[in-house]
């Protein structure tokens, strides 16, 4: 580890201790030969990684399903934004440019902001809008730990419902539970709805008695989502964020699912069951062994929420699919199906934190 990458003194008393990291007291450090030493294993660590990127808003269009595209504001292009994977305590630093021609912000949901509140990207309270062309950095701790997000909070009837405005922000525990060190495979699957008539109208919509018509994992209805690939044995944490505008009831097939945190804090008492209601804002990390090998349904049992416009076998819906089953059914929907990976974030989160942009979120610029 480059400690000068990691590790910062802030306050370096005369006999060479550092008594403030990252804003935080961590113990001793002693300076040698103009670099930081920790003194003591537990100072190590406590070293909190500084986390810097530069992440542009543009505009750029979607494609949800078939030919049901959409004009959004995206964070570095990409609905949903790039992937933020960090450790409790890394000190984040994110530059954002307005490349559009309306003012947006970044609000970090769930992120406590202590001592740090004009970075928490509310419009007229915590701070002045980015205004177009214009830039502005934020910069907190990641606390606490869990499964958070972030998103626009200029109009959010419109930017963040309508606009594709928001991505994961996974923080990974410094304690983490016994349940969740038994995961083998995890995925972020972000919910969020749609009302057509507003596709081609940046700067317009999102208004009470809108008509949702289409519905999403990740920016894209079935049947253009991917199956969530495992093997027998694994144990498979589902990061559910609610991410637009209404309530998804979400309910998986052939499986005991254990809704173990709410919000990105463990629940004292996780819940069995086979559905979870994800509202706005909402987080439930929903953690299932891979015990039934087959093939199986994951959807909104809002049952409205499994159409594309007014088609069926659309929405939030996918498959569970493990690998000892094949796929050859003629009948099955995704014969054939080419598979594209990381759809929901699997391959990044196996290679552990850093700041992950995804191609298969990419969208096309609009000049
Ligand atoms: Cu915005």
């Amino acid at each position: 580890m480059n400690l000068n990458m990691h590790f910062k003194c802030l306050f370096i008393q005369s006999d060479g201790a550092c008594m403030k990291l990252w804003g935080r007291d961590f113990g001793k450090a002693v300076v040698v030969g103009g670099l930081l030493l920790a003194s003591a294993l537990a100072a190590v660590d406590a070293l909190a990684a500084k986390r810097d990127f530069e992440m542009n808003i543009e505009d750029t269009r979607i494609t949800l399903v078939e030919k049901q595209q959409f004009h959004t504001f995206a964070y570095a292009g990409q609905v949903p934004g790039p992937l933020f994977y960090v450790d409790e305590g890394d000190e984040i630093t994110v530059n954002v440019n307005n490349m559009t021609a309306l003012p947006h912000t970044i609000h970090w949901h769930g992120m406590l902001q202590r001592g740090t509140w004009k970075n928490d990207g509310v419009p007229g309270v915590t701070q002045d809008a980015i205004k177009p062309g214009d830039s502005f950095t934020y910069k907190f701790i990641a606390e606490p730990s869990g499964t958070m997000w972030y998103h626009c909070h200029v109009n959010v009837n419109e930017h963040v419902t309508l606009r594709g405005m928001w991505g994961p922000f996974i923080v990974r525990p410094k304690k983490p539970t016994a349940l969740e060190k038994t995961v083998t495979k995890e995925y972020v699957l972000m919910l969020s709805d749609w009302d057509s008539k507003w596709a081609a109208k940046p700067g317009f919509g999102g208004v009470p008695g809108d008509n949702y018509d289409y519905f999403t994992i990740n920016g894209k209805s079935y049947p253009d989502t991917q199956p969530i690939r495992v093997k027998k044995g694994d144990v498979v944490r589902l990061r559910l964020i609610g991410a637009g505008d209404l309530v998804h009831s979400i309910h998986m097939h052939g499986h005991v699912s254990i809704i173990a945190f709410k919000d990105g804090f463990p629940l004292v008492n996780p819940i069995r069951g086979d559905t979870v209601l994800v509202g706005p804002g909402e987080r439930y990390d929903v953690i299932f062994t891979a015990d039934n090998p087959g093939r199986w349904m994951i959807h909104d049992h809002v049952d409205t929420h499994t159409m594309n416009g007014d088609r069926p076998m659309g929405g939030i819906m996918t498959t569970i699919e493990y690998d000892e089953i094949r796929n050859d059914e003629n009948w099955y929907e995704w014969k054939g199906k080419k598979f594209t990976p990381n759809f929901y974030y699997e391959e990044s989160l196996k290679k552990g934190p850093g700041i992950y942009t995804n191609d298969v979120f990419k969208g096309q610029a609009i000049q």
